[in-house]
């Protein structure tokens, strides 16, 4: 494997305000808890702070506006009260432009910038997008996982999402393999090996595999909280593939090891 990094990857802390998230539900489904945990993310090293409102785990059911604005506003407000830059992590327009209005300056949107009145929602208020390939919706994409081809299948809508956001005036975009979101787990490794394939398509690349399933089904680890190796392992395989920015739970964690991997293999040694 040859690495040439130029620069060491950004990271994206993950902070779920919600009951049910896969690793980190219902740890901070509190606003006081919510904030706390954001600050330290921040504090660790993220370059933004990723608020979310609803699961987006195989199987989840959606949540209604009102629930995820009362989940995430607070806790954006509140991280924007102490200089923490925040990205919000939602499909739902309403919902980006509420926590654009409050000081975010990223919508991550897991659905690709599908949902009617995203991509305005975002162009308008002059901030930035993280397009996410996904087929379906977190409800029905676990049987969505058949492609003929699954590279192509993938630059072909990231492709074509970027095309749309540029359209509107979009200006910082990053683009994502969607690690977990309708692919199987042999499907992720495949995504990760060959990652540097998406690098041409004309914006950065952001992955987040942090203690996701496929890290389970390689190692055999069940419990998400326990899958902090096996994230740091595909944290390294994704940056010195290109990766410029990586969402994570363990900021500290994931940023001594990227230090230690520039030391070794980035450009400035
Ligand atoms: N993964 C999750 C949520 N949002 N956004 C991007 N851009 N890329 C990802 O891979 C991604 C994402 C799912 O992880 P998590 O937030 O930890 O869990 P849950 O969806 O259960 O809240």
């Amino acid at each position: 494997m040859k690495f040439l990094l130029a620069a060491s990857p950004r990271l994206v802390g993950i902070l779920n305000v919600t009951p049910d998230s896969f690793s980190d539900g219902g740890a901070y489904f509190d606003l006081d808890a919510a904030v706390a945990q954001g600050v330290r993310l921040w504090k660790e090293g993220a370059h933004w702070v990723d608020v979310g409102g609803e699961s987006t785990r195989p199987g989840a059911a959606p949540v209604g506006v009102e629930e995820e604005l009362a989940r995430t506003l607070p806790v954006v407000e509140g991280l924007v009260a102490r200089d923490v830059r925040v990205s919000i992590d939602t499909r739902t327009p309403a919902v980006a432009r509420a926590a654009l209005a409050a000081g975010a300056d990223v919508v991550n949107d897991v659905g690709g910038l599908r949902a009617p009145g995203m991509v305005e929602a975002v162009a308008e208020a002059g901030a930035g997008a993280v397009i996410m390939h996904m087929r379906g919706t977190p409800e029905d994409m676990s049987r969505r996982t058949h492609y003929a081809d699954l590279v192509s299948d993938v630059r072909e809508f990231l492709s074509q999402r970027l095309a749309r956001a540029r359209a509107a005036g979009i200006e910082r975009i990053w683009l994502d393999p969607g690690i977990g979101f309708a692919k199987t787990a042999e499907d992720n490794v495949v995504l990760l090996r060959r990652l540097s394939e998406l690098g041409d398509l004309g914006a950065p690349l952001y992955v987040g595999a942090s203690r996701k399933s496929f890290i389970g089904a390689i190692t055999g680890v069940r419990d998400p909280l326990d899958r902090l190796g096996g994230s740091l392992g595909a944290a390294l395989a994704a940056a010195g593939s290109g990766a410029s920015v990586l969402r994570v739970h363990d900021v500290a964690a994931t940023r001594q090891a990227l230090e230690v991997m520039m030391a070794i293999h980035g450009d400035a040694r």
